[in-house]
């Protein structure tokens, strides 16, 4: 009776120590980045993002109000080459000073497409963007995390506006600068 005691005494705290070491096995906390993302060229485009990236997996959700109804917007994450800051364009970003900052006159702001955020949502008739995807960097044409960088460097951008009574899909309407929290 005493020594089947003790064997479940120990089975215990074996049980009890491999709970706790599988805990320590984890890996890397995840870490966790946001996003406001305010308008670009008067669209009356806002919204916020939230990034979580564990281990070579992120996961980006968006949320957006005052997007184009019933359009397909596409958005980003860019980046500059050299890993500077990627910031938001300010309207002297415009310089033929047509009243539209188009991506190239962004891009010296917040540099190029890095991670296309597809699929790419549509805005539901009330211009609400709701997106949450999941991305394993490195792999499926998806980048890998060194080419990504350091996220507090990225930006997040939304496009798709109408112009002159068309709806042009490249338009940037809001851009958001990630930082982490
Ligand atoms: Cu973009």
């Amino acid at each position: 009776m005493k020594t089947v005691k003790l064997f479940i005494l120990s089975m215990v705290v074996l049980i009890g120590f491999a709970s706790c070491s599988s805990d320590d096995d984890n890996g890397p906390v995840v870490q966790n980045y946001a996003a406001t993302l305010n308008q670009l060229n008067n669209s009356g485009a806002s919204g916020t993002a939230s990034i979580s990236v564990d281990m070579n997996t992120i996961t980006v959700k968006i949320e957006a109000t005052g997007m184009v109804p019933s359009k397909l917007h596409p958005q980003h994450i860019h980046g500059k080459d050299d890993g500077s800051n990627a910031t938001c364009p300010p309207a002297s970003a415009d310089t033929d000073g047509d009243g539209i900052i188009t991506i190239p006159e962004g891009a010296p702001f917040y540099g190029a497409v890095l991670l296309p955020l597809e699929d790419f949502p549509t805005a539901d008739a009330n211009g609400k963007i709701s997106f949450t995807k999941t991305f394993t960097l490195g792999e499926n044409g998806v980048l890998t995390a060194d080419a990504l960088g350091a996220l507090e460097d990225r930006s997040i951008v939304l496009h798709g506006l109408n112009n002159d009574g068309s709806y042009v899909a490249t338009i940037p309407v809001a851009c958001g600068q990630i930082t982490k929290i």
